[in-house]
């Protein structure tokens, strides 16, 4: 049986310094619409709540209407980071009992929000650095988001085309000591070892990091976690570490169904991805391991996408720069043909595009 049933991830939230305007940018940056709402006007007059989804995604971004709040010096300490992988469970009671019970350090007891639209019961528990996970049973409401808030309009009309991605595909968390967590995730949550993970033979080579992925045994929910490791130079976990103040979710990689539509659109709004240089897509390794992909390599050189293939399939993924100012949270776009990995094949190429960054920014 499964001790810790997850039903997927609910929400990731960021705490930011102007969610008016951190909404805005995900809506014309990522196509996603605004649904819900909850500030002053509202009932909550220390902080501004808005929540955007794409599909199945669900973002909210809080941000601080006053001074002197625990929200505010969260990202004065921080910067613009994510406090919150929420993951919505059958029974929050239950998940909870057992998370505590495997010492897992409680923040919330278990409670019921409720209103108009319905019950919502949420508990929540602390993962690394200032991260927590609330867990969430929504299965009795039908309101815009939680208890208390109200529906929203889009802030910008959604885009014509498809939207640009459609789920949460993995939540990536940089931590100073890996095995720590990932035991900690077998422990509480009962998630098991995904087959990809960076040793210490890789870590030397090129990467500067180790890492392990952790999932629920449906795969729906992925947690991979980095460490970083002696390599040639600072490593790029390390930088983090520095500019977020400690361990904090790295990277949110979104499941999209066209990922040269996504970037094209995606681009054209203003974010910017890491460059892949041409060498990769010219070499024939490369071209001999990919095999046939849904579109002529050239439009993936095109754009910048990378492509690997393991024995279940191929996937093709970017990413994008740090999102804010310090060098810190970013995104991947992930499109999935059959592959259940995580792109190894590209950790070299993609570590030194990441290296090329930090050395602009002084940091390697
Ligand atoms: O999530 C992953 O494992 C891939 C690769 O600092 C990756 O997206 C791993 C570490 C890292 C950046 C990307
Ligand atoms: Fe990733």
């Amino acid at each position: 049986m499964d001790e810790f049933p997850v039903k997927g991830m609910d929400a990731v939230v960021f705490a930011v310094g102007n969610a008016k305007q951190a909404a805005h940018y995900y809506s014309t940056a990522f196509g996603m619409r605004r649904v819900a709402y909850r500030g002053p006007e509202n009932g909550s007059p220390d902080e501004a709540v808005h929540v955007l989804e794409s599909g199945s995604a669900r973002f909210v971004f809080r941000g601080p209407v006053r001074a002197g709040t625990d929200l505010g010096r969260h990202i004065a300490e921080h910067g613009d980071g994510v406090t919150d992988l929420a993951i919505e469970v059958p029974d929050v009671e239950a998940a909870y009992r057992h998370a505590l019970a495997k010492g897992a350090k409680g923040l919330e007891e278990p409670h019921v929000l409720e209103d108009k639209y319905g019950k919502v019961v949420v508990a929540a528990i602390a993962t690394y650095g200032e991260t927590r996970h609330t867990l969430v049973d929504r299965s009795n409401y039908s309101g815009p988001y939680l208890p208390g808030f109200v529906e929203a309009e889009p802030i910008v009309e959604p885009p014509k085309s498809k939207r640009y991605f459609q789920a949460i595909d993995h939540c990536v968390g940089n931590v100073e000591r890996m095995d720590e967590w990932a035991d900690f995730y077998h422990r509480v949550m009962g998630f098991t070892d995904m087959a990809e993970f960076i040793g210490a033979d890789i870590a030397t080579e090129y990467s500067a990091l180790m890492s392990k992925v952790v999932a629920d045994g449906t795969r729906k929910v992925k947690f991979p976690l980095n460490e970083p490791a002696e390599g040639k130079r600072k490593s790029q976990i390390d930088e983090y570490l520095e500019f977020y103040g400690g361990p904090g979710v790295q990277h949110i990689a979104l499941a999209t169904n066209d990922i040269l539509a996504s970037v094209d659109q995606m681009r054209a709004a203003g974010v910017e991805f890491l460059s892949t240089p041409d060498s990769y897509y010219e070499d024939p390794a490369l071209r001999a391991r990919i095999g046939e992909v849904r579109v002529p390599v050239e439009e993936l050189q095109k754009r910048r996408i990378l492509v690997d293939r393991d024995e279940d399939g191929y996937l093709l993924q970017i990413f994008t720069k740090p999102v804010q100012d310090r060098p810190t949270v970013f995104f991947e776009l992930i499109e999935r043909h059959g592959s259940l990995g995580f792109g190894k094949g590209n950790f070299k190429a993609l570590f030194e595009a990441i290296e090329r960054e930090q050395a602009a920014r002084g940091n390697l």
